[in-house]
């Protein structure tokens, strides 16, 4: 490995390692001396913050009471899980640093799963916590919680603060980490008694960590080698994940796709890495993906992975994925490089330094025996595809009109389940950053709250939220949160009165026997077969729910008014919820069956 080049790889303005102007260290002057609770809120400026989401208690005082002087834009979610979902969906939406701030104990608790989300898919947040004031840390103390203990394994890197003089330092630190190498969630736990210190301590003028170098600059060997292999391949297949959404590499990577001549095929992490309407897209791969983007990895003899970890939603079987292949894998995270299987040319860096270096050495090529081969899979089953015969209202043709109406410019934002990964194949991505969701640990209740901070981020964008009936139960309390800052959101319930990808799997693999995922539809027992369905009543009434929230309703049952509900709700310039009431039975095909090898996909259920 070459002596590391120091770079500064897409750091947040603030968040470089310049020290901000600091009005009190100037010549002769004493350092002006700041509270802890001071220097958290400026720590924030400073390092680029413009938006917080938070939730104020007792062991944060302090720190609100300087909150609401300063010129960051506060919200207020209803709940920390939601505060969290929001920061991450503004740090999704924009590639910023996303920050959130809650109190001790139960704040901080509430916050776990939001910051697990962030962490499986490497997204940048910074959340501070109230802690009880030191010296009662240990004794069981009123909202006391170990929160650098049960937060280790779901963030990058956490902090406890012992001393106001730290805090400048720390924050400078937390942002530093959150947005380089591979980022994450950092925690900082502040006591409150340190927030109450005084301190003429002020931001480093450099961040230097000893044991944390994310200042990483690929071999030029190794690039030289995954050139060489490029060239020489007759079956490659670019295998796309988030990391070159992360990494902004995007043009790099699209580039070294049409000069090559490379399928590309992209994880749900990676949509929008790659311009699906491109003919080098074989859209999703995986247990969802489509015949011929898994038909290609199964049979390529080289396949290049750019910031993706072989998730075994993407892998199935791991003993037979891409087994003829040889196998590179760039990543900047050391730990994901060789972690599932065998990666034969590691390339250890940023995709966008390690795509630049490579696209000079790779020659242009036309594959057209391989691509007439990939062409033949896409006609045996062409991605994707639903029974247009029927006269119900089917998710599919929602999605597939959200698509059309917006023209494909749309932010989608999505919850967990089924209409997920109808939303991952009814739409096309085809810019980073336009499809959000919680790829990893598959979070219900992160396509609310996520939306609202998309659209804060983006106030110029169209931001769809499309969840089930059941996930948006999770967490809708956030909707008020859109009508209190006018975000025009439009919130796409697809209600097909189960929890729909658990009802697929009980159908398909626990011979039908439902169990648990009737969502409160009267009239009808747990067990009983979908389609003997009688008039169902469905329970809540999401009309209702949007009314109690100020927001605007519209319930769809009918396909004739899918695409006039969605022309004036998209048109207006408030929040809406769409609920579209679609066929309960309707299933996510292909599908590989968990545990099973990619190459024994199933297209269409018997
Ligand atoms: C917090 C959480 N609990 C449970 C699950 C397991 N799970 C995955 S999909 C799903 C059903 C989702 O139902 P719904 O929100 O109605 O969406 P649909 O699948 O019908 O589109 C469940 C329960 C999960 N992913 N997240």
């Amino acid at each position: 490995m070459k002596a590391p080049k120091k770079l500064n790889p897409k750091l947040p303005p603030a968040a470089s390692r310049k020290a901000a102007p600091d009005a009190s260290t100037q010549a002769g002057q004493a350092p002006a001396m700041r509270t802890g609770a001071q220097c958290v809120v400026d720590g924030l400026v400073e390092n680029g913050v413009n938006t917080v989401f938070g939730y104020p208690g007792g062991a944060v005082l302090d720190i609100f009471n300087v909150l609401n002087r300063s010129d960051l834009h506060f919200i207020l979610p209803r709940h920390e899980q939601g505060a969290v979902h929001a920061a991450d969906g503004y740090a999704r939406a924009s590639g910023k640093v996303g920050a959130c701030l809650v109190t001790s104990g139960p704040g901080a608790t509430n916050t776990i799963t939001g910051l697990a989300t962030a962490h499986m898919d490497g997204i940048p947040l910074v959340c501070i916590c109230g802690q009880v004031p030191q010296h009662m840390i240990g004794n069981d103390a009123f909202q006391e919680a170990d929160v650098t203990g049960i937060t280790r394994p779901v963030s990058k890197h956490n902090f406890l603060v012992r001393s106001a003089d730290d805090i400048p330092r720390i924050m400078a630190e937390a942002f530093y980490i959150a947005a380089t190498g591979k980022p994450g969630p950092v925690v900082i736990d502040i006591p409150k008694d340190v927030q109450r210190q005084k301190t003429a301590a002020v931001r480093p003028g450099q961040v230097h960590i000893r044991s944390y170098n994310p200042d990483i600059v690929a071999d030029p060997d190794q690039i030289a080698k995954l050139a060489d292999a490029i060239n020489r391949a007759r079956r490659p297949v670019l295998y796309v994940g988030g990391g070159v959404i992360a990494g902004d590499a995007s043009a790099e990577l699209t580039a070294l796709a049409r000069q090559s001549d490379i399928p590309v095929t992209t994880t749900l992490m990676g949509l929008g890495a790659f311009p699906e309407t491109d003919p080098l897209s074989l859209r999703m791969l995986g247990m969802h993906g489509s015949y011929a983007a898994n038909m290609a990895v199964q049979v390529c003899d080289l396949l290049i992975s750019v910031g993706a970890r072989f998730d075994d939603r993407v892998t199935g079987r791991v003993d037979s994925f891409a087994s003829k292949a040889t196998i590179a894998h760039i990543d900047i995270d050391r730990s994901a490089i060789g972690k599932i299987t065998h990666a034969h040319i590691p390339v250890l860096g940023y995709a966008k330094p390690v795509l630049q270096a490579l696209l000079p050495l790779v020659k242009p090529a036309k594959r057209t025996a391989w691509r007439a081969q990939v062409a033949v899979w896409q006609a045996e089953h062409p991605a994707f595809t639903y029974p247009h015969t029927r006269k119900e209202l089917l998710p599919q043709f929602v999605i597939e009109k959200i698509y059309e109406v917006s023209q494909g410019q749309a932010v989608v934002v999505t919850d967990v389940g089924q209409h997920q990964m109808w939303s991952a194949h009814f739409y096309k991505y085809t810019r980073p950053r336009s499809f959000i969701s919680s790829g990893g640990l598959g979070t219900m209740g992160f396509g609310l709250p996520a939306a609202i901070g998309a659209q804060l981020a983006r106030p110029e964008a169209l931001v769809v939220a499309i969840a089930g009936d059941g996930g948006i139960q999770m967490n809708a309390q956030e909707l008020v949160v859109a009508v209190e800052h006018k975000l025009p959101i439009k919130v796409v319930i697809i209600n097909n009165g189960h929890l729909g990808m658990v009802r697929q799997w009980q159908e398909i693999f626990y011979n039908r026997n439902y169990s648990a995922v009737v969502l409160q539809q009267t009239g009808r027992r747990t067990g009983e077969r979908v389609s003997a369905r009688p008039q169902a009543r469905y329970l809540p009434d999401f009309m209702k729910l949007a009314e109690a929230h100020g927001a605007n309703g519209m319930r769809i049952s009918r396909p004739a008014d899918v695409v006039p509900g969605l022309r004036q709700a998209f048109a207006s310039p408030e929040p809406w919820v769409i609920e579209c009431m679609v066929s309960p039975e309707a299933n996510v095909l292909p599908m590989v069956p968990p545990g099973a090898s990619l190459s024994d996909m199933i297209c269409k259920l018997a």
